[in-house]
């Protein structure tokens, strides 16, 4: 029996040593990944996705946690992905992150793994979905995605989520700098923490206002609420579980497959992405040509379109037409 039969056969009994095996093979594309989730494939999609994310130091963790307790109150098992920050310097938060939530391990209704995100290419995210459906087809039922930061990184990884909840927190001229960042555009449902500090109310009502303003149409007629809670103080916990619940009832009422759709689209889109890179990068022998082209002094730019002119002529050939043609 092969390694990946072995995980597989050992994950889909709830084997929690599998499952991190599954994870860790997703993390560093090792290709036996692609054998486990080929072959729990028909167990994912029964877990709901909520990908968290927010400015650094917004209370995501603490927020998450909360999370949990709600849902282990309720009986139902939780998968949590912390994703971490590329920035070496929010390490002690991290770590911190780890020691808090550290102390669940104990609960077999829960999950925890936290992965480094790494490299370019969209590999992060490629590697965030694959571990949340590797959980998935462990059968966790709720599953939470943290990712810190407002960028187009974290985008992708939170975007293939079925509900995206963005935290933010007064202070440091947050909401403003939301608002710029375009974290709107991806939020399902909108969370002031700290509501026990000041400034949380104006931020809340700046909040509400730009989304009023903000085009429903490409949401497909969702207005993203705003709510406000205290995660440190777990004050308002349930009005957050309230609007992630109600996303849920939203997208379930006949737009959850088409939301689906456009994410696997999405996974196939960036798994591509990457395997035609590696493919060509490194099998096609793109890395040395582009070192002999940087060696005679081209820009960067003069590789790329050299190198993509290549693979041009190289399709029309393989395809038998233009390029012999002429
Ligand atoms: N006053 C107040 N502080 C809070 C609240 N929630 C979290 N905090 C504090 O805010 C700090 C950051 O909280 P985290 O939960 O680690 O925030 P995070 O968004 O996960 O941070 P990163 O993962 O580092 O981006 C911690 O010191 C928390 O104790 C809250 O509701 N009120
Ligand atoms: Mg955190």
């Amino acid at each position: 029996m092969s390694a990946a039969q072995g995980v597989l056969d050992r994950l889909v009994t709830g084997d929690r040593t599998a499952l991190a095996r599954a994870i860790t093979w997703a993390e560093s594309a090792d290709p036996r990944f692609r054998a486990v989730l080929t072959g729990a494939n028909e167990r994912v999609g029964r877990g709901w996705r909520v990908g968290i994310t927010g400015p650094p130091g917004a209370g995501k963790s603490t927020l998450t946690n909360e999370l949990i307790s709600a849902h282990r109150a309720a009986e139902r098992s939780v998968g949590v992905l912390a994703v971490d920050p590329s920035s070496p310097f929010t390490g002690g938060a991290l770590l911190g992150d780890r020691i808090r939530m550290d102390g669940r391990t104990s609960d077999e209704g829960v999950f925890i793994r936290s992965m480094a995100s790494r490299g370019s290419h969209g590999g992060i995210a490629r590697a965030t979905v694959d571990a949340v459906d590797a959980m998935d087809a462990f059968g966790l039922e709720e599953l939470l995605i943290e990712t810190v930061g407002v960028g187009q990184a974290e985008y992708d990884v939170v975007g293939a989520a079925d509900t995206v909840l963005v935290v933010l927190c007064p202070g440091a001229g947050d909401g403003v700098q939301a608002l710029k960042s375009g974290i709107l555009e991806v939020a399902d449902v909108l969370c002031v923490n700290k509501a026990d500090l000041s400034g949380a109310e104006r931020l809340a009502a700046d909040l509400e206002e730009a989304v009023s303003l903000r085009d429903v149409e490409p949401h497909g007629g969702w207005v993203t609420p705003v709510v406000s809670c205290s995660a440190g103080t777990s004050e308002g916990i349930e009005d957050v579980l309230a609007a992630l619940s109600l996303h849920r009832t939203w997208l379930e009422d006949g737009r959850l497959e088409a939301h689906r759709e456009a994410r696997r689209l999405a996974q196939v889109h960036r798994a591509l992405a990457e395997a035609v890179d590696r493919e060509l990068w490194e099998a096609f022998g793109w890395r040395e040509r582009a070192v002999r082209l940087l060696a005679d002094g081209a820009a960067h730019y003069d590789v790329v379109a050299d190198l993509i002119e290549e693979l041009r002529v190289q399709t029309r050939t393989a395809a038998g037409g233009g390029a012999s043609e002429r």
